[in-house]
């Protein structure tokens, strides 16, 4: 090919083709010897052709496989479809195709990207979650799940979309509407299925510390805040009359004394019974009514007036035998903590804006030190700073939260009222989907036996295909194929039905990586396999999943753990998460008319050019605004780096370059410590500066052939993961008949990278006192440094102090004392 053009419109199609030939790429099951990496992609949703985020994600993925594979790793970087998912319906509904055929077909398209791109993919692995090769395993762990009180069904008021006409978990919920269509978000009464994540809460955070310094501090506090620790007390109130036992949950058993009133959840069943029968009864139902169709959100809302019902009752405190009055409230939520508290308006701002509504008594229990005694009656702002306990009987004069919390807990204890208790924000995982395109759950239900788990060798139950009609009715379309439906009771063998729930997609996501590491036809995956591959060593990935997914896979790793399959507790070791790409600092959409596509940049420029464009484009977890990026800059650097190799690769022998030579090993070093970092736009930069020298060495006829062929070589070594296929072709001009991707990454020297020395003369008061070597690209506080370590300058200081120091980089210091 012409030594002055590059072509990539001729070269990549060539090279991809030759990989996949050559299988270049894949995973090496035999090998013993190679230390394994495995480097695993966040795997695509098949909506469409790839998008840039994906060109983001996947190019930095990619380099850190190349780059791992290079310095003599035996890589595993596999590529599958989370593929089960509302859109398909969607486009089914709006244009007719089946979800199967938009969701296949779109697949396909991404596949073909991906081979433009080159990203180096094990093919052999490739799965979609939507196969039934897959999701009979994906049912498979649901059983063993429900065998062990992990999965189970309940009716409980849930999240519901009135635009996908389905439910939603709660980590689908943003500020109270459908992460998918932000419609508004209703609360329903529904059974449905649940995976008990929040008996692993525990296990979840303190599983975390192992990951500290390899997962971002953001995704780490994502994650704690999201499971919501808190620690504090359960207290036993008693109900007035009846002498039942009521339990509330408090962070503050400190305040126990302040109590003044008692709020149940509106759901609370004892709610309903206290009330029963009074003349309350009516408001209440009315009140319980409009509380139910209301969202999370608007109920602990600040900025809300808080409403409430009495309930014509009261609770007795067992600290001190007093008289609550019981109210309904909607700021308490029945699906935290136990549904109730006791109020401490004081030092609750919540209970505080309640009782000023209501009536209600305040009594300070804590009163700040140093400061005048607050009063009850006329605070406006409830007080929750460290304070010492009053109005408290045998405790008055404790700090409150020093010594207070303790002792009073430990009082509780003693006395069978209470005791410590531990509390999570976390809820257990709603599951189940009233959608077509799922992983069906292998449930019958039969009148005589009640829920019974399809078994293992009846596996997968196939989605049914005689469905037409994908339009959201409330409940699943997999409700109206009797063909599906109907069935014999495994158990009994009686006429029974089967469930018509499919499951939420991040099912699917919770156990991927596990299956890439060998498609096993009899089992999810093989454990000996996986305890050699597993578990992932870098994963690579979007912010927008730092919650759900993560915590989910974490939690499925957990119990999978548990259950003897595989050896360790945390799914992935280290966590790289790409920030998004943007349009003039707005999202990118077909709607706003600023979507650019990856096809369209490989169709321009070529795959290096746009994988080069979107690594350079900043720090690989910023956002990237591609109005600020330039391919065509990059297309016209690979083309002098083209040019500058062929001049490199023959040529006349000039005068040996030191220069030369150290900026080559220089470059080696650094770009080889940036990819390791994850620094792959400062990796580019070093690459442009490497690639201006060698051009003008070669311009000038400076070095020996063997020195600027040295440079080259590396040139082309160190840019081979980030441009693999320019890189390939320039390894053949360079003489190489292997791939360069098969090439080992290069060393340096640590001579040449170290940096030049200078003489540095000492002076005291401008004399010269003594000379030093130092580096050549020394900073003035080494220098200073340098000059105070001085025995000779220190003699001639004679004790005398140093009132400035005058520093020249490199060359002088002059330390002048005072007169
Ligand atoms: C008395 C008290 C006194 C409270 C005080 C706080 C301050 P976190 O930190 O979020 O765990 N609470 C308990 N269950 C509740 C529910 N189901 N709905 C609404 N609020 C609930 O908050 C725990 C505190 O929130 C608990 O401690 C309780 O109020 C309230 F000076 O009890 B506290
Ligand atoms: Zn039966």
């Amino acid at each position: 090919m012409d030594a002055d053009r590059y072509d990539p419109q001729q070269v990549e199609p060539k090279w991809a083709a030759a990989w996949e030939e050559q299988v270049l790429y894949r995973a090496d099951e035999s090998d013993q010897d190679r230390p394994r990496f495995y480097a695993l992609d966040m795997f695509p949703y098949p909506s469409g052709d790839l998008h840039m985020g994906h060109l983001e994600a996947f190019s930095g993925g990619d380099v850190i496989a190349r780059l791992k594979r290079m310095q003599g790793h035996n890589v595993l970087h596999p590529i599958g479809w989370d593929a089960f998912g509302l859109p398909a319906e969607n486009a089914a509904i709006r244009r007719g195709v089946h979800p199967k055929t938009w969701t296949y077909r779109n697949i396909e398209t991404q596949r073909a990207t991906f081979r433009r791109l080159g990203t180096s993919f094990d093919w052999s692995r490739a799965f979609n979650t939507c196969d039934p090769d897959y999701y009979r395993w994906t049912q498979w762990l649901f059983l063993r799940f429900y065998e062990r009180g992990l999965a189970y069904r309940k009716a409980s008021p849930v999240n519901w979309c009135p635009n996908d006409q389905t439910v939603l978990a709660n980590e689908q919920v943003i500020n109270g509407r459908c992460e998918r269509c932000d419609a508004l978000v209703e609360k329903r009464e529904l059974t449905q299925w649940f995976f008990r994540i929040t008996a692993y809460a525990q296990a979840l955070l303190d599983d975390m510390e192992d990951l500290a310094d390899r997962w971002s501090d953001k995704v780490l506090t994502m994650q704690r805040n999201w499971i919501g620790r808190s620690t504090g007390a359960h207290v036993d109130f008693t109900v007035d009359g009846s002498g039942e036992a009521v339990r509330v949950f408090t962070t503050r058993p400190d305040t126990l004394y302040g109590a003044t009133f008692f709020v149940l959840a509106p759901e609370h069943p004892l709610a309903e019974r206290l009330v029963a029968g009074g003349e309350q009864e009516a408001a209440f139902r009315a009140f319980r009514e409009r509380v139910g169709r209301e969202t999370e959100v608007e109920r602990l809302s600040t900025e809300r007036d808080k409403e409430g019902v009495f309930l014509g009752a009261h609770v007795v405190n067992p600290v001190n035998g007093e008289r609550l009055p019981v109210w309904a409230a909607d700021y308490v939520l029945m699906e935290y903590g136990t549904g109730a508290i006791m109020a401490v308006p004081a030092h609750d701002q919540r209970d505080l804006d309640f009782a000023r509504k209501y009536g209600l008594p305040v009594r300070v229990v804590v009163q700040p030190e140093g400061s005048p005694p607050l009063d009850g009656a006329t605070l406006t702002e409830a007080m929750h700073h460290e304070g010492v306990l009053v109005n408290s009987g045998p405790y008055d004069g404790l700090p409150a939260t020093d010594e207070g919390i303790p002792r009073i807990t430990a009082d509780l204890e003693a006395r069978g009222l209470g005791g410590f208790a531990v509390n999570y924000r976390l809820r257990d995982w709603l599951l189940s989907r009233q959608r077509y395109w799922g992983c069906p759950i292998p449930i019958v239900h039969c009148p005589a036996c009640g829920e019974v788990p399809v078994p293992d060798d009846q596996l997968p139950v196939l989605l049914p295909e005689d469905i037409s009609d994908f339009k959201p009715k409330g409940r699943s379309p997999l409700a109206t194929s009797e063909a599906f439906v109907n069935v014999d009771c495994p158990r009994c063998g009686g006429p029974a039905r089967r469930e018509t729930d499919t499951m939420d997609t991040f099912v699917d996501s919770s156990w991927y990586f596990l299956r890439y590491t060998g498609l096993d036809p009899e089992r999810p995956f093989d454990p000996d396999r996986v305890a050699r591959w597993m578990p992932v060593d870098q994963y690579t990935g979007g912010i927008e999943h730092a919650i759900l997914h993560l915590l989910y896979a974490r939690f499925f790793v957990k119990v999978l753990h548990d259950m003897g399959l595989v050896g360790f507790v945390e799914p992935f070791t280290a966590m790289l998460n790409q920030g998004m790409v943007v349009m003039h600092g707005a999202a990118m959409s077909k709607s706003r008319g600023n979507l650019v596509e990856p096809t369209a940049i490989i169709d321009q420029h070529g795959a290096d050019v746009a994988r080069l464009t979107m690594l350079f484009a900043g720090p690989f977890e910023d956002d990237v605004d591609w109005a600020d990026v330039s391919p065509e800059g990059m297309a016209r650097w690979l083309q002098r780096v083209w040019r500058t190799v062929h001049a490199a690769a023959g040529g006349q022998d000039g005068d040996s370059d030191l220069e030369l030579r150290r900026l080559a090993h220089r470059t080696t070093a650094a770009v080889t410590d940036d990819l390791e970092r994850f620094r792959f736009n400062t990796a580019i930069s070093k690459l442009m500066v490497l690639s201006n020298g060698l051009a003008e060495a070669a311009r000038a006829g400076r070095g020996t052939a063997a020195e600027r062929r040295d440079a080259a070589t590396r040139l082309v070594l160190l840019l081979a993961p980030l441009a693999p296929f320019v890189t390939e072709e320039l390894w053949r001009v360079l003489g190489h008949g292997d791939s360069v991707h098969a090439s080992a990454w290069p060393g340096h020297d640590p001579e040449l990278v170290r940096a030049e020395r200078v003489t540095l003369v000492l002076q005291v008061d401008g004399k010269v006192r003594d000379r030093v070597e130092v580096a050549a690209d020394a900073t003035e506080e080494q220098l200073r440094e340098a000059a105070m370590a001085s025995d000779k300058a220190r003699t001639a200081l004679a004790g005398r102090e140093v009132a400035r120091m005058v520093v020249v980089p490199p060359k002088l210091v002059n330390l002048v004392t005072r007169r």
